[in-house]
């Protein structure tokens, strides 16, 4: 058996990291534990998120005609973005259309009236039920009609999010916030590069270890892929802006 280069052994390690990194999972509220989410938008429960999984648990719904608004907010400090957003088993929502309202707002406060008819100011908004379990609502969020909108994922700064269902009765929610540490460049390119070397024959591999001159049309494709991932192109994003009819706080029909 060959023994592996030092890059091979630098890129599986890296492997096992990354997946040790996504099987951590913590919850970070849970309210049947650390008690109700505010009520108000101008003074959020704070929350402190970590890199990997972090479990948010809460009910919403309306009791003797009073709803129950839920209002938290985070911090994601420089380096770490959130990458999704997961609607967990258990969530159930009220009310014919079986769904609730999530929203999120840039900064410390959620500032839009809560009862208002307009969106404008929230960065982004979604109705999510059963039918949303185990699926990622971040993308959906980011494009919602009437809202400023934003890239996925979300970078470093202040988060506020206001979750409600006016349904009559308890609707529960188990939401899953996806953190990871934003990749540096170099050691992007470095993973990508890596992973290139990997998906050529063993020959080959080690013709990347030679001087140019001797390098094969293969191996100069992988060098290539190196040299496209560290083109500034890549990391432009595209903005997109929803074509939906819905309006905002009313559930829309699907
Ligand atoms: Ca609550």
């Amino acid at each position: 058996m060959s023994t592996p280069t030092p890059l091979l052994r630098a890129t599986l390690l890296a492997c096992v990291l990354v997946a040790g990194t996504a099987a951590q999972a913590a919850t970070v509220w849970n309210e049947a534990v650390n008690g109700d989410f505010s009520n108000l938008g101008a003074s959020p429960s704070l929350l402190a998120l970590a890199p990997g999984s972090n479990l948010v648990m809460g009910t919403t719904g309306r009791v003797n005609g009073v709803v129950d608004r839920d209002y938290f907010r985070f911090t994601l400090p420089p380096g770490q973005q959130l990458d999704t957003l997961t609607v967990m088993p258990g969530t159930v929502a009220l009310g014919l259309s079986a769904l609730s309202f999530i929203a999120v707002q840039a900064g410390t406060q959620v500032t839009v009236n809560p009862t208002g008819g307009s969106p404008a100011g929230l960065l982004g908004y979604w109705h999510f039920g059963e039918n949303d379990i185990g699926f990622d609502i971040l993308g959906v969020m980011s494009v919602s009609q009437g809202a400023i909108g934003f890239n996925s994922p979300l970078p470093a700064g202040d988060y506020a999010f206001w979750i409600q269902d006016t349904g009559n009765g308890t609707a529960t929610y188990h939401l899953d916030f996806g953190v990871s540490a934003v990749p540096e460049a170099a050691s992007a390119a470095l993973w990508l590069a890596g992973l290139a070397v990997l998906a050529l024959p063993r020959h080959q591999r080690a013709a990347v270890q030679r001087p140019p001159r001797a390098r094969s049309r293969a191996t100069r494709l992988a060098c290539s892929v190196w040299r496209s991932v560290t083109s500034p192109c890549c990391a432009v994003a595209s903005w997109r802006w929803a074509s939906s009819s819905s309006s905002w706080l009313a559930p829309p029909s699907r």
